[in-house]
């Protein structure tokens, strides 16, 4: 059998299990984005590239530095702002659609692609590029993507951080239980573009897996197998704005 008709043939039998699915969630990473023209974290042109993790997304390095930070941030911010929601973006707004409120989508991504595509119950677990939080007054701002000042400050005189989950920062509790809840409850997890080695958003595969007897049905869609790729019932390896359409399509 090809490699072509085995993808076929896994394609099948993913659209089949989804077409029975009660509850769908979908958790994405960096490379839901990466067709759009958003650089994902772990490719060898990655955004860590010439940054250290620790020295632009964690609160010690915007401490150090908050310039270099927001230097990062407002450039991702400027990326962000000339790309386009891509058809994988869009396949999964259609299925969101075709399950209403019984589909989760949890994204690690702070892109905003998502929503920009039309989905609606998205869960960012780990902020958005879009909002801003002050470092006083805690307030939120949703800012859209339109260019900030070097060093931007509340009105309250405060500096301002993004509204971004950093490492060693704990993720936004009440998001983070509705991923845990949604992860628990599907009959089907799609984990689409992540390298799944970024926890406690990865944990949400296995909670899955073991969640009801039988657990849900773990379908991968990735370039290339992860970490995750042991507890995948089924892996669709390709493109992700490519494979996605496809799915959809079967499912008819
Ligand atoms: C926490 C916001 C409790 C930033 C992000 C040691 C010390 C301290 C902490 C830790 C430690 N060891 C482990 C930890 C926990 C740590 C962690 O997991 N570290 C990892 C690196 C080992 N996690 C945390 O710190 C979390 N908080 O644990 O709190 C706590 C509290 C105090 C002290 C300790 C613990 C916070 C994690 C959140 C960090 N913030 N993002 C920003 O975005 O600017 S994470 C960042 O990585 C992004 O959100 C990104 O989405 C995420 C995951 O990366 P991926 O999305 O998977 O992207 P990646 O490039 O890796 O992979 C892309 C994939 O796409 C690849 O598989 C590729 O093959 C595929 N692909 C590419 N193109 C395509 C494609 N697939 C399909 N189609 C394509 N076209
Ligand atoms: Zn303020």
């Amino acid at each position: 059998m090809t490699a072509d008709d085995e993808f076929e043939r896994a394609l099948e039998r993913a659209a089949v299990r989804l077409g029975v699915a009660e509850r769908v969630c979908v958790l994405t990473g960096a490379g839901v984005s990466a067709e759009s023209g958003v650089p994902t974290f772990r490719a060898s042109d990655g955004l860590w590239e010439g940054h250290r993790i620790e020295d632009v997304a964690s609160p010690f390095g915007f401490q150090r530095d908050p310039q270099l930070v927001w230097t990062f941030y407002n450039a991702r911010r400027a990326n962000v702002a000339t790309v386009k929601p891509n058809a994988g973006h869009h396949a999964l707004k259609a299925m969101e659609d075709r399950w209403g409120d019984r589909f989760t989508l949890v994204t690690q991504n702070v892109d905003g692609l998502h929503r920009a595509a039309g989905s609606k119950n998205v869960l960012e677990i780990h902020g958005s590029l879009h909002r801003t939080r002050c470092t006083l007054c805690r307030e939120i701002a949703d800012r859209g993507l339109e260019p900030l000042p070097e060093l931007p400050a509340c009105h309250c005189g405060a500096m301002l951080r993004p509204d971004i989950v950093w490492f060693h920062e704990n993720l936004p509790e009440d998001i983070w239980e509705a991923a845990i809840t949604a992860a628990h409850q599907c009959d089907v997890l799609l984990v689409v573009g992540t390298s799944a080695v970024v926890h406690p958003a990865a944990s949400l595969v296995p909670i899955a897996k073991r969640s009801k007897s039988p657990g849900a049905t773990v379908i991968e869609v990735n370039l290339t197998p992860t970490e995750a790729s042991a507890f995948a019932d089924i892996g669709l390896y390709g493109p992700s704005g490519q494979v996605l359409p496809r799915l959809v399509e079967q499912l008819g």
